[in-house]
């Protein structure tokens, strides 16, 4: 065993997800070391443990991983099991946690943020339920972060991780793991299968877009040789360090090039991309897109037609942001709907409790309890079997939901790299007013209510302030603002805005036209523009 003397990090405090920084601050001489060593710490340590690890195999990641092999072996952990070439999408890394019931894991990912040598990069601890690591924890891992004095790691060479099997590293064993298999076999338990081969084999055509990131080799076990889609079906589907430059962000602004196919002529019946480390899943129809929050709905309004859910929902959560489409479903089913702050983290206790068995984020997020992470290629499948078992396209699916329930329009307007005075200013002041807006009319539009988010969660009792601004407006529209808690430059403002139409009447406007109202009394009250000097927002979901 080798100690290594260090001193502290300024700003290693992980936030919606895990630390993320700019590559060049993490391949800093101990920067990643600091922060490893302060996660085993907040641990309790990794002695005698049982690790999982992997990524969604962006730059630095090889290297980072043999560097948390060396640094787990001196700290004592038994086995670390990691996906070949540090391989493992986010929610298959939560998967293996749980299939090996293992103590915790580490992925190395930024997620939907881009990759390359001046990009971003990003570590993030899980915890044995395979989700991620609780506010307590991330808490307790930054204010080690700011005392730690040293770190240990082996002085050995790096280790093979390109071949499957078992190698010594110390003491401990490295058990190199296919990381697609347990979890298309996780799929196949959980999915008709059959159902799907059959849609597939009757001539239904797909476009799956991985965007040079960690789905490909998932998808394409899965869609084209599980399911037998037509080879070629997914695109972009080799992983890259880079992304191949792509922003691997499924969303409309940053897929671009399956939105065009997606709406043009020659369309396939079915669209979807996914993220960096696979948690994320944008769903798109011929002709047309449909919003993360309304895909939660549909899920929930026909899960028990997939196998896994035959019996039901046990309830359904989702982040305060994300619209009220899947609460209109709740009710109407008869099950419990949860409204959590930001960030998968807080779905782990409500999953674990048995309280939901399906939660979703606007943010293109989606999952079950299958897993404690938000899964992409599930929520894809999940669309495949509905389409399946239903015999209708995505257009027909939503034009049905809508009539139905009701449209929640939903749009969010993000504001990316702010400075981050002028940001915390501006909310600042918000914060400071938000008590007099109460019956004040800006657009035609009167405010009902305004607070700041505050949750409790009802499993632990732990409270999580500051969750965002929430301005409710009479006839139920409402704007939500917040700061990102995953970007690396400045500050990213997110507005989200909704608007509930009941129908029959005016189900089918634009999303941006049906949120104009909203938009420009967002302006009057927030002063957005003047204060920012941006035109508007730059990127548009
Ligand atoms: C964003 C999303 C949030 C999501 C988080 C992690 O966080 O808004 O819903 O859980 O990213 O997603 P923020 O704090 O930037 O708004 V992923 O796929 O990047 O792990
Ligand atoms: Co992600």
């Amino acid at each position: 065993m080798t100690t290594h003397p260090t001193t502290p990090f300024d700003g290693q405090k992980p936030g919606t997800s895990g630390l993320r920084k700019k590559t060049p601050v993490f391949m800093q001489p101990n920067y990643l070391e600091n922060f490893v060593q302060a996660t085993f710490d907040a641990v309790d340590g990794v002695a005698g443990k049982l690790l999982v690890l992997g990524g969604d195999g962006r730059y630095f990641g090889a290297e980072a991983a043999q560097v948390i092999l060396k640094m787990a072996a001196a700290n004592g952990a038994a086995r670390v099991i990691v996906g070949q070439g540090a391989w493992l999408s986010t929610p298959a890394a939560s998967n293996m946690i749980r299939k090996r019931k293992a103590d915790g894991g580490i992925i190395l990912s930024a997620s939907h943020n881009p990759g390359g040598p001046k990009e971003d990069f990003g570590v993030k601890y899980n915890m044995a339920n395979g989700g991620p690591a609780p506010e307590a924890v991330t808490e307790a891992i930054f204010a080690r972060t700011k005392t730690i004095t040293e770190y240990r790691m082996l002085d050995v060479a790096d280790i093979d991780l390109s071949h499957l099997g078992e190698v010594r590293l110390g003491a401990m064993v490295v058990e190199v793991v296919d990381p697609v298999s347990a979890y298309a076999d996780m799929m196949e338990e959980i999915f008709d299968f059959k159902a799907l081969r059959d849609l597939f084999k009757a001539g239904f055509r797909m476009r799956m877009d991985s965007m040079c990131a960690i789905t490909g080799p998932y998808a394409v076990e899965i869609l084209e040789r599980r399911l037998g889609a037509a080879p070629g079906t997914v695109t972009h589907a080799v992983p890259l360090p880079d992304f191949g430059g792509m922003h691997p962000d499924p969303n409309p602004t940053w897929a671009h090039e399956l939105m065009g196919e997606m709406m043009g002529a020659e369309a396939p019946d079915f669209g979807a991309a996914s993220d960096g480390d696979g948690d994320r899943n944008m769903i798109v129809g011929r002709g047309i897109y449909v919003s993360p929050s309304d895909s939660l709905a549909v899920i929930a309004a026909n899960a028990h037609l997939v196998p896994g859910y035959a019996r039901g929902l046990k309830g359904v959560a989702r982040s305060m942001p994300t619209s009220a489409a899947v609460d209109r479903v709740a009710a109407a089913v008869g099950i419990d709907c949860y409204e959590t702050p930001t960030g998968w983290k807080f779905f782990g206790n409500l999953m674990d409790a048995g309280r939901v068995s399906l939660c979703g984020e606007e943010s293109f997020g989606t999952g079950s309890d299958h897993v404690r992470e938000k899964d992409g290629v599930w929520a894809i499948l999940m669309w495949l079997n509905i389409i399946a078992a239903r015999g209708m396209g995505v257009a027909e699916l939503m034009a049905e939901h809508w009539a139905r329930f009701g449209r929640n329009y939903y749009s969010r307007h993000d504001y990316e790299a702010l400075p981050t005075e002028v940001a915390n200013a501006m909310l600042d002041d918000l914060r400071g007013r938000l008590d007099t807006l109460k019956g004040k009319e800006y657009q035609g539009l009167v405010v009902e209510s305004s607070d700041e988010f505050c949750y409790t969660d009802p499993v632990d009792g732990s409270v999580s302030a500051h969750q965002g601004f929430r301005i409710l407006f009479e006839g139920g529209s409402r704007v939500v603002l917040r700061l990102s808690g995953t970007g690396t430059e400045g500050a990213t403002l997110r507005v989200y805005l909704e608007r509930y139409a009941p129908g029959p009447e005016g189900l089918g406007e634009e999303p941006q036209e049906a949120l104009a109202p909203i938009i420009a009394a967002t302006e009057e009250i927030v002063g957005i523009r003047a204060r920012t000097g941006r035109p508007g927002p730059n990127v548009i979901t």
